[in-house]
């Protein structure tokens, strides 16, 4: 896929302007490399900061820099790597990669350094792939379970699991190798229940994973209600911005207004939305059809009604009716005013039932109850059950990976409870599960696979 012994070179560090900026290099000819850029007395020494200049020459650019030289194995890479550390300008650090190329470094490929750390055993793949989430992560709580991660919590829980698959396949194989001996080293019995445990920490990782998945990928909520109920209004006092055009006019949101914020540690993506209402203005009809479209995608929909208007409209029922089948929740707003409809709005005419723990009552205006309809907010999309900052495992690609395993271990049950399959059967089926839990860490892992993951990598890392 890429080539492991060059040396390459990129901007470690965002581009723009910024107090520093870090260009790295990493190679077996790092050291080689940097000496051409540096003004320094000797080589750099492993693991000390170096605070030197860019060598004059013939170059217009310099600067004061601290080098850093991580010698192999000792770095992210696993190969030499020298870390330059510049005033953050973006004119100076494309000078220093220039210097670089042009002492025989060539430009790295997004993810390329973490890809050389997971070929030279610096990562697995699972804690390669933490790294990226690590780096895009929008709450604190994506970052962490990215941090576990990459501290090796999946993969050991991976590696007990693989650990048991790894003993049991081998009591089978000696069972089979000496069949004369009319020893078996595992009974029939044993091997089912073994199979059972390891199904059952297998459900267990991927009861954690959906919480997870929520934590990593975040979710959709989509505000939704008859115009002027006060969607905008709490979308602004959800976001804490003013994001969303407030007035008492009727119709006053047509566009999607969308802004990511962090509520409970979600990254939830927050959709303000038209009101919904018959109209012949052609661009808010427009607006209507694109709310019903966000609605069909949302996680959650917040149903947001007048709580200080005693009537429930035909447009409010039309929406309670459409999401009925949904994960919501229904908002009372305007709390600060009469409230004619809290709390006791449990059968709405039409007999859709709204169930009590679906309403949340609310003032946009003065704040009122917004808290608890985060919570609420966060309660509905984690399945009630409280998001505890450990989520093992949140990548698509691991889940699909364990469900496979799993699917196999199912199968190799199925065959030792029968009692009638060879014993070759249920090998066949463990050795598919346990190479299923290889590719996850990337020990057998196709090229197209690999690449899909670097591919998400930023430059420089
Ligand atoms: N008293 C009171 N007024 C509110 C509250 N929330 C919103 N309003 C007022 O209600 C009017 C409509 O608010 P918006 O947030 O624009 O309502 P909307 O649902 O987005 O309306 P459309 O975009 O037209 O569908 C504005 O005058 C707000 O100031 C509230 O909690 N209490
Ligand atoms: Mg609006």
């Amino acid at each position: 896929m890429f080539a492991t012994d060059d040396a390459i070179v990129a901007i470690a560090t965002p581009q723009g302007r910024g107090g520093i900026g870090v260009v790295r290099v990493s190679g077996a000819s790092a050291l080689s490399i940097a000496a051409s850029i540096l003004e320094s007395d000797g080589p750099l020494q492993p693991r000390h900061a170096t605070f030197t200049r860019l060598r004059a020459g013939t170059r217009t650019v310099l600067d004061e820099v601290v080098a850093t030289f991580f010698q192999a194995p000792h770095s992210y890479t696993g190969q030499d790597v020298v870390e330059i550390s510049a005033h953050g300008s973006p004119v100076v650090l494309n000078d220093l990669v220039h210097r670089a190329l042009d002492a025989g470094a060539r430009l790295a490929e997004p993810g390329e350094f973490t890809f050389r750390a997971y070929l030279n055993g610096k990562r697995d793949l699972v804690q390669a792939e933490a790294v990226a989430d690590l780096i895009d992560a929008a709450t604190p709580l994506q970052a962490r379970v990215a941090f576990d991660q990459l501290e090796g919590t999946l993969t050991r829980r991976i590696g007990e699991i693989d650990a048991d698959l790894f003993d049991l396949t081998a009591r089978l194989e000696a069972s089979l190798d000496f069949p004369d001996e009319g020893y078996h080293f595992i009974d029939p019995e044993e091997t089912a229940n073994r199979i059972s445990a390891v199904i059952k920490a297998f459900d267990r990782l991927l009861v954690d994973a959906s919480r997870g998945r929520m934590i990593r990928e975040g979710a959709t909520v989509v505000i939704s209600g008859r115009t002027n109920v006060g969607k905008s209004s709490i979308f602004n006092a959800l976001s804490g911005t003013c994001r969303a055009i407030v007035t008492d006019i009727h119709g006053t949101t047509r566009d999607l207004v969308t802004e990511t914020i962090d509520i409970g540690g979600l990254a939830v993506t927050l959709v303000d939305t038209a009101g919904s209402r018959e109209t012949a203005d052609i661009v808010e009809r427009e607006g209507v059809v694109r709310a019903a479209r966000a609605r069909q995608v949302a996680a959650l929909v917040l149903i947001v009604l007048d709580g200080s208007d005693p009537f429930v409209y035909d447009d409010d029922r039309t929406l309670l009716a459409e999401t009925a089948g949904q994960l919501r929740l229904v908002v009372f707003n305007k709390c600060d005013l009469e409230c004619p409809q809290s709390g006791t709005f449990v059968d709405v005419p039409s007999g859709h039932r709204v169930d009590s723990d679906e309403l949340v009552r609310v003032s946009a205006k003065t704040l009122d109850g917004i808290d608890r309809l985060r919570h609420s907010v966060v309660q509905a999309l984690s399945g009630g059950e409280l998001l505890r900052d450990t989520a093992s495992m949140s990548n698509t690609r691991h889940i699909r990976l364990v469900e496979f395993a799993r699917g196999h271990l199912v199968a190799a049950h199925a065959a030792v409870a029968s009692g009638a399959a060879p014993e070759e059967f249920v090998l066949t089926d463990l050795q598919s599960a346990r190479s299923r839990l290889d590719e996850i860490v990337g020990v057998r892992t196709t090229e197209d696979v690999l690449r899909h993951i670097f591919e998400r990598f930023c430059i420089g890392k």
